[in-house]
């Protein structure tokens, strides 16, 4: 199925898509988002609602052509360890092979982020059949370096689970964390020569505002909550992600692919529908952010639908910020 695409427009329209990560590979672009269900489920602040089963690849030859679905790339019923709630996916391509990450609940009802690999970048993809050892909470994003290491950025609150995991163990019922605390910050690892394990236990990045002060978790406007996206841009390493519970895909600067990161500000205002997610892009010299919201669905949070619109930079590095229904 293949529909001419639009700015600001989805992608698709036949299925419901979400949480697209964006790369380029044989000079395409590829599009790896979430396959939302046109379904009723309890909504709830568990995520219950994100209740996905299998993962579809999209591309196109540019971003002036088509979008193509390639069809189902890999289902939760062939991931041995998975039991549900197929979210947030990334793709990285290294060793002549294409490796999908998705997190999804395992059989005990943990979020866990595995591994699935392929010779072609729309699948169908091969799950490895337990996910990666020590990882856990939602939404990998894979950055493969200049020097070819390869980074999994990843983490999510509430449904995600992040909170659950302040110390290197699950705990199912944690302490609150405190207005005044810092935020939790999401987790990076580097990943394995082969791609399919950790080199190293996640860590903490710092977020910190340009004091170099902790964000704080009552911050709701620029701390972190879920969604990460790493993409470097004169030399400097940008992580984007979502704020929550106030919508926004906001970003944070650093020189290093571990941080600290220094907060900066805005590059997406509040979408339709509670979720926002997005990824950074460059095709051909222009830079691209892919994004979701639920317009599609008339508003459905978990009916959501993946635009894509430029982004640009100011001259001191800094994004201009985008507003989704701007002119
Ligand atoms: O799609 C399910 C979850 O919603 C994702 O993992 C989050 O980033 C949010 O978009």
């Amino acid at each position: 199925m293949a529909n001419k695409v639009k700015r600001n427009e989805p992608l698709v329209t036949h299925i419901y898509t979400a949480d697209p990560s964006a790369h380029v590979f044989d000079g395409k672009l590829y599009i790896y988002p979430s396959h939302d269900l046109d379904h009723v489920k309890e909504s709830n602040d568990n995520g219950d609602q994100y209740d996905m089963e299998d993962y579809h690849v999209l591309s196109m030859e540019n971003p002036e052509s088509e979008c193509v679905d390639h069809g189902e790339a890999l289902h939760v019923k062939d991931v041995p360890w998975a039991s549900k709630q197929m979210w947030a996916p990334d793709a990285a391509y290294k060793n002549d092979t294409y490796y999908l990450f998705f997190p999804a609940r395992d059989h005990d009802g943990i979020f866990r982020i595995g591994v699935a690999t392929s010779a072609s970048p729309s699948g169908p993809f091969s799950p490895q059949p337990n996910y990666i050892p020590g990882s856990f909470s939602i939404d990998p994003a894979v950055f493969v370096d200049e020097d070819g290491r390869a980074y999994m950025y990843f983490g999510g609150l509430w449904g995600g689970q992040l909170e659950k995991w302040q110390t290197d163990e699950y705990v199912n019922e944690p302490a609150e964390i405190a207005p005044g605390q810092p935020a939790l910050g999401p987790r990076v690892a580097e990943l394995s020569e082969d791609m399919l394990a950790f080199v190293e236990q996640p860590v903490e990045i710092a977020i910190v505002d340009e004091q170099g002060n902790a964000l704080l978790a009552g911050d709701e406007d620029r701390r972190y909550f879920e969604g990460p996206w790493m993409h470097k841009y004169n030399g400097k390493y940008y992580l984007s992600y979502s704020t929550g519970t106030t919508h926004k895909i906001v970003y944070a600067i650093s020189d290093n692919p571990k941080g600290p990161f220094v907060f900066q500000g805005t590059v997406l205002t509040p979408v339709l529908g509670w979720t926002t997610h997005h990824s950074i892009v460059q095709f051909d010299g222009k830079w691209y952010l892919f994004y979701h919201d639920s317009s599609l669905s008339g508003g459905a949070d978990n009916k959501r639908s993946v635009k894509f619109t430029e982004l640009a930079y100011n001259e001191d590095g800094t994004i201009v910020p985008i507003d989704p229904y701007g002119s």
